[in-house]
């Protein structure tokens, strides 16, 4: 008996330092030795058969056996929580010492930087901003600015119609025939916005654009004020050493009309890669407001007058960076985007 209880001892004490290297498996080693069903206690129930000399001898053994493994018991169990607290902090750490995640900033996009300065040399020169239906009436688009019927402006190939009546604007100037139907002179505004043709997209044609249109009405509006106020336009925008050319041209909703270059901001006149050897570069089209479009807003052209004008901001922001390709902006490339 005394060695039965020295092998379950030694066995067991051999079992928790080499079988458990967790908590539920040190728990199956209590239960193996020390459980109701353990080996322990079986051996106990045979303890009736010992004779009354050997059986408190040997009890006193079971106990001190039954007491060691209990010690050995929670001295593992000690060693394996302070194990597995060690190893979770092992695992949580956290280095602030690694270097952060690059983070890129965004920005304006030229086209928006572009427009903004724009807008920002008329709204100092007293123009308010104005802004109109991208879905826009025929009568907007066309009629009311002195465009009739059979003009090749309203051909389906340039412009898209939603039905005969509804089309997507081909320029600006019906935010302001619409301001001039609701506002009487004076009047003094630009009209920045998407604009739509029927272009097939290649270097220099999108179907959809931004324009840039301004509009003053008031009485005693002259070609004058035009040139001088385009004049200031030209030298914040492109430098102070910038001169206009007019060159007469055809709207139908302005008479007379101007086509307008600036003299190249490179090369000052003497020609260059960017004006191609012109000396000139054309950036907008201009000229005093068609009676009939005053007219059609119940203005009387007769005590008042006005000028107008419309520049496309893709050209200008080309010219004014250097891209040579419209389609450069409509792409979204970063590479490009992150130039500006
Ligand atoms: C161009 C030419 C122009 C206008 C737009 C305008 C607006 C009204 C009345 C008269 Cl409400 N005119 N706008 C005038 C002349 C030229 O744009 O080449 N744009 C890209």
């Amino acid at each position: 008996m005394k060695e039965k209880l020295e092998k379950i001892l030694s066995e067991a004490k051999d079992a928790i330092a080499n079988q458990a290297d967790d908590i539920s498996a040190l728990d199956a080693v209590r239960v193996k030795y020390l459980g109701k069903k353990g080996e322990l206690t079986a051996l106990l129930r045979g303890m009736g058969a010992l004779s009354p000399e050997e059986r408190p001898v040997i009890g006193a053994l079971a106990n001190k056996v039954r007491e060691e493994i209990d010690a050995f018991l929670t001295e593992k169990a000690e060693e394996l929580k302070t194990k597995a607290l060690s190893s979770k902090l092992a695992e949580e750490k956290i280095d602030v010492t690694i270097p952060g995640d690059d983070f890129e900033f965004g920005a304006h996009h030229p086209l928006s930087e572009v427009r903004r300065e724009m807008t920002d040399i008329f709204v100092s020169m007293g123009f308010d901003v104005v802004d109109g239906p991208e879905v826009e009436l025929d009568y907007y688009n066309f009629q009311a600015l002195n465009i009739p019927e059979n003009h090749p402006a309203r051909d389906t190939q340039d412009t898209f119609y939603i039905t005969d009546k509804i089309l997507l604007r081909s320029q600006t100037s019906p935010v302001q025939v619409r301001t001039m139907e609701k506002q009487k002179p004076p009047i003094r505004i630009i009209s920045p916005g998407a604009v739509y043709r029927s272009d097939t997209l290649d270097s220099t044609h999108s179907p959809v654009f931004h324009q840039f249109e301004g509009l003053v009405v008031d009485k005693g509006i002259t070609m004058g004020a035009l040139k001088d106020m385009l004049e200031t336009f030209a030298k914040k925008m492109f430098g102070a050493e910038t001169r206009l050319r007019f060159r007469p041209h055809h709207f139908p909703f302005t008479e007379p009309s101007a086509e307008v270059d600036v003299s190249c901001f490179v090369c000052g006149g003497k020609g260059c890669r960017l004006c191609k050897g012109e000396g000139w570069i054309e950036i907008l089209g201009a000229g005093m407001v068609h009676p009939n479009v005053l007219r059609g807003c119940d203005i009387d052209p007769d005590v008042y007058s006005g000028f107008a004008f419309g520049m496309g901001i893709e050209r200008i922001a080309m010219t004014r960076l250097g891209i040579d390709d419209i389609r450069l902006f409509y792409e979204n490339d970063k590479r490009f985007l992150k130039q500006f």
